[in-house]
């Protein structure tokens, strides 16, 4: 029962406001997730997997208009603009109030309006931050109870007074007396607003079902208001896997790598090293709480309990701990379905069956010409259904990063790896990231690379410069030697045909190596222009069936297309305007130095 008085009062009001039929108050129990589901599936909205091949599995279908974030429709409506920044759509916060509250009237007539009480961060760490994301979609309900920790003993702390951020959620689907509910309701893309309120700390979301845009935990929450956050009392929230490694030797290191939607993070955190001896572990895949710990080192902790990951590209052998993981219990959005009532995707391995449904619910056969699944097909599962999970990835502290990762996807330019000169070239290393963006946003320039730093650009919830700022400020609270070693990776160079150029996947757990060599300084490498870039024979290519040369090629550092990565970086710096740090605008003028100086 609610007893928080503020808790109470919001909905009553929204009820008033927002007209559902019903109020349902989520407990977080598993009978509550087996009814929603059964329901939807009654409805039509959900399709129960074959439970031979897929026990405890469901599929559901978007609507075609409704399959990924929609960034252009994203608002960061700060108090004045500049706090904002220039990164973010602003809106002034009373007339996008005024906006919204037009659209929730009458919202949910027709329909159930459900309360989910929420947690980010396991329920016994002091990281850890409440919420309230009131909805009335029931498939929104059922991925915040995998997604995040749902239920009565989160109400108990709301009762007793812990402070919550409240999140807002309508599909924008109103419906009638006798008028018929779609499999999946959703509002016209003008009249999709996913709205951030960073000085009340509230989120008002309409329009959407899918993904970040709906469920609130995640982009919204974990990042945009928790960036906030964290300026405010001096800590991080990123767009960052957290991945636990195991020497041969036995010693244990943390890495935290900031990669930009769909460019490889649950693949990371999920590796099976192909290296012998060596093993890994996952804490997280997509979002990381940092904080300064007493020992002057920083602890990240993963704020979900589930995995919203990329289907298509997921096999037994690109991610085998993925594909365990959804062997059961899994819900499964915008896949393919077999005639045997199981899911496929393209990149599943093997060959294609000779007829599906495609995520559209068409017939599909390999000579359609169409991909079967969406490219941001997805699926949501528990994080401790995956074999890799470490067993400590709920420790109420974190665990101790040891180095930070940044990287994109880039076909030129970028190599493999390299290290940082120093902390504050690393954080440049993460301002200038560029990436080609994916079909994890609604976007019409798929495939162009944009500047994104640390993977935050759609999650950032203020100014990108002072962002950065807080970056740079982490250093001056502790010492050098504390600190992570921060390193560029790049796992998608590729020749002139398209072909990737790295094997990527397992394979990548020998850069892995090589980092953490560096972070013990035992591995070699070459001072370069850019940074720290190994030798061939550093990486150990032992079983690999690659030659010298090609590993040389994918560590070139090309003078030419560096200068040209430095004008299109200048460009996007002088967007950024006066709050951009002047130490990044030096490090830009100094990289650019030490090139011209290249022979
Ligand atoms: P979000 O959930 O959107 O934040 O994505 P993510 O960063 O977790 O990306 P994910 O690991 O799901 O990978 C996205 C796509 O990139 C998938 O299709 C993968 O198969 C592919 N991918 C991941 N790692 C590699 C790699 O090392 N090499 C290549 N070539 N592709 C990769
Ligand atoms: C991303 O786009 O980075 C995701 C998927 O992790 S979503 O939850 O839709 O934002
Ligand atoms: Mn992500």
């Amino acid at each position: 029962m609610i007893k928080n008085e503020k808790l109470k009062q919001w909905v009553a009001e929204l009820e008033a406001h927002m007209t559902p039929d019903r109020v349902h108050l989520c407990d977080g129990s598993q009978e509550e997730y087996e009814r929603l589901l059964a329901m939807e599936v009654e409805r039509g909205a959900a399709i129960e997997l074959n439970p031979e091949l897929r026990p405890g599995c469901y599929l559901f279908r978007s609507d075609p208009s409704d399959v990924a974030r929609v960034e252009n429709r994203t608002f960061i409506a700060a108090e004045t603009e500049d706090e904002a920044g220039p990164t973010n759509n602003w809106i002034d916060p009373v007339e996008l109030k005024q906006t919204m509250s037009e659209l929730y009237r009458g919202c949910m007539k027709g329909r159930t309006m459900y309360i989910i009480p929420f947690c980010m961060g396991p329920l016994d760490s002091p990281h850890s931050r409440l919420g309230v994301e009131i909805t009335d979609s029931a498939y929104v309900v059922t991925n915040m109870c995998i997604m995040t920790r749902v239920g009565t003993p989160v109400l108990e702390m709301i009762n007793a007074g812990r402070p919550y951020v409240a999140a807002l959620h309508s599909v924008g689907y109103p419906l009638e007396p006798g008028q018929e509910d779609l499999p999946w309701p959703c509002a016209p893309m003008e009249q999709k607003y996913i709205s951030h309120f960073p000085e009340t700390r509230e989120i008002w979301s309409y329009g959407s079902g899918y993904g970040g845009n709906a469920l609130l935990g995640k982009k919204c929450y974990a990042l945009r208001i928790a960036s906030v956050l964290g300026r405010d009392e001096g800590w991080l929230a990123e767009h960052m896997l957290i991945l636990k490694l195991t020497s041969p030797e036995g010693e244990v290191f943390h890495i935290c790598g900031a990669f930009p939607s769909a460019c490889g993070k649950t693949n990371l955190a999920m590796i099976e090293p192909t290296l012998e001896g060596w093993t890994a572990e996952t804490i997280g895949d997509d979002i990381a709480w940092i904080h300064l710990g007493e020992d002057g080192r920083l602890w990240a902790i993963n704020p979900e309990s589930g995995f919203f990951g990329v289907a298509p590209g997921t096999s037994y052998k690109s991610n085998y701990n993925a594909m365990k993981a959804v062997e059961y219990n899994t819900i499964f959005t915008n896949t393919a379905l077999t005639d045997d009532g199981d899911i496929w995707w393209e990149g599943m391995g093997g060959p294609a069956p000779e007829h599906l449904l495609d995520w559209q619910g068409r017939d599909w056969t390999p000579d359609s010409g169409t991909k079967a699944a969406h490219p941001n097909a997805r699926f949501t599962v528990r994080a401790d259904q995956a074999p890799s999970i470490a067993p400590d990835w709920e420790a109420p502290q974190g665990v101790p990063i040891d180095a930070i990762l940044v990287g994109g996807r880039r076909s030129d330019t970028i190599p493999l790896v390299y290290e940082s000169l120093s902390w504050q070239h690393g954080i440049f290393m993460g301002a200038i990231m560029g990436s080609a963006i994916t079909a994890a946003v609604i976007s019409d320039q798929v495939g162009q690379v944009r500047r994104d730093p640390f993977a935050m650009l759609p999650f950032c919830g203020y100014h990108i410069g002072d962002y950065l700022r807080h970056w740079l400020q982490v250093a001056e609270q502790t010492s050098a030697d504390k600190l992570p070693h921060l390193f560029s990776v790049n796992w998608f160079r590729q020749d002139e045909e398209g072909n990737f150029l790295w094997p990527g996947f397992g394979e990548n757990s020998r850069v892995l190596k090589w980092i953490v060599e560096r972070c013990r300084g035992l591995s070699g490498a070459r001072k370069t222009a850019v940074g720290y870039v190994p030798g061939t024979e550093d990486i150990d290519l032992t079983g690999l069936d690659i030659t010298a040369d090609q590993l040389a090629d994918l560590l070139t550092i090309d003078r030419d297309k560096w200068l040209a990565e430095v004008a299109s970086i200048r460009h996007n710096f002088e967007s950024y305007g006066p709050k951009l740090p002047a130490e990044l605008w030096q490090e830009l003028e100094s990289l650019e130095q030490r090139l011209q100086a290249m022979a």
